[in-house]
């Protein structure tokens, strides 16, 4: 997979490409980056990348023609004429077509278009099952947003989606631009070093398919199911005058499954009792949860 993206801070991501899993995704070639910084595709004294908005009013607007250069010499031209009208409203951006006998308008043949991606506060929520899907496309462009927007032309005539990380203001897209990288390609296949974890990790698995490995040990569930995570523990066994609960360390597995998926309950109704509702829960669940609730009385 390659992530191209375009920024007015390139120097923004040189320690995100240099440590933790992004490091060796990109060593093993599992992941390629390209970093474009728009004042590249400026012309004059200036490097002019940003403009007054028009009709007045705080701040700044990245102009449109720097952001179209750079696309440009991605090859990446404006979108068909039907799909300017769909705006960025679908939560999946259009898979990548490699129908090798599929005809652009022009009568040229198609070649795979990346999805085109403009972080900003305004988009929609940037989501697990979003990165589900952007894993599993070839090519993304991330347009990195700052001061207050862009153009909203090179939204209409170049971008699939338009994205935020959450419901906050950021000073710019980098930050989120690294946030999207980071949780996308963690589900490459090979990328984690352990094929199965990000696989399980997504919402809408069911939690039969998820609680176990092959070996029937009680796996992590971060996020899956739409639950939070149960706690974790390790050695001590003692730290600070408490113990890490007895039952993690007796090796029966159906008890271990159990109690952590107890934990997950716990947490999810103290820090995300929001997540509850969509959450498939089973017969089982409902007791725990109940039980839970006895014992905050
Ligand atoms: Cl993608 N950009 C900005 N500027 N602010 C944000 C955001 C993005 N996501 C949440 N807040």
């Amino acid at each position: 997979m390659r992530f191209e993206i375009v920024t007015i801070f390139p120097g923004f991501f040189a320690g995100i490409f240099e440590n933790g899993i992004l490091r060796r995704a990109l060593a093993e070639e599992l992941v390629t980056v390209g970093l474009h910084d728009l004042r590249v595709f400026t012309h004059d004294r200036h490097r002019t990348v940003d403009d007054r908005p028009f009709g007045g009013g705080e701040g700044m607007v990245l102009k449109a023609e720097p952001l179209a250069e750079a696309l440009a010499s991605l090859g990446i031209g404006p979108k068909a004429v039907s799909e300017k009208c769909q705006g960025t409203t679908s939560v999946v951006p259009p898979m990548p077509q490699n129908d090798a006998g599929a005809l652009a308008p022009e009568g040229e043949p198609l070649a795979q278009r990346p999805t085109v991606i403009l972080l900003s506060a305004q988009g929609q929520r940037f989501t697990q099952a979003v990165a589900r899907e952007l894993s599993r496309i070839d090519r993304v462009v991330l347009i990195c947003g700052r001061y207050e927007g862009v153009d909203e032309r090179i939204n209409q005539l170049y971008c699939d989606m338009e994205l935020s990380i959450g419901d906050y203001v950021l000073s710019g897209g980098e930050l989120a631009a690294a946030v999207v990288m980071d949780a996308t390609m963690r589900l490459i296949p090979g990328v984690l070093g352990n094929e199965a974890s990000g696989e399980f990790e997504s919402f809408g698995v069911t939690d039969a398919e998820i609680t176990s490995d092959t070996q029937g040990v009680p796996r992590s569930q971060h996020g899956a199911g739409g639950l939070l995570d149960y706690p974790h523990y390790t050695r001590p066994a003692e730290f600070g005058g408490l113990r890490a609960p007895e039952v993690l360390m007796n090796g029966d597995h159906h008890e271990i499954r159990r109690w952590r998926r107890k934990q997950q309950l716990r947490k999810t109704l103290a820090n995300r009792p929001d997540l509850l509702e969509g959450a498939a829960l089973s017969a089982e669940d409902r007791l725990l949860l109940e039980s839970i609730k006895q014992e905050e009385c």
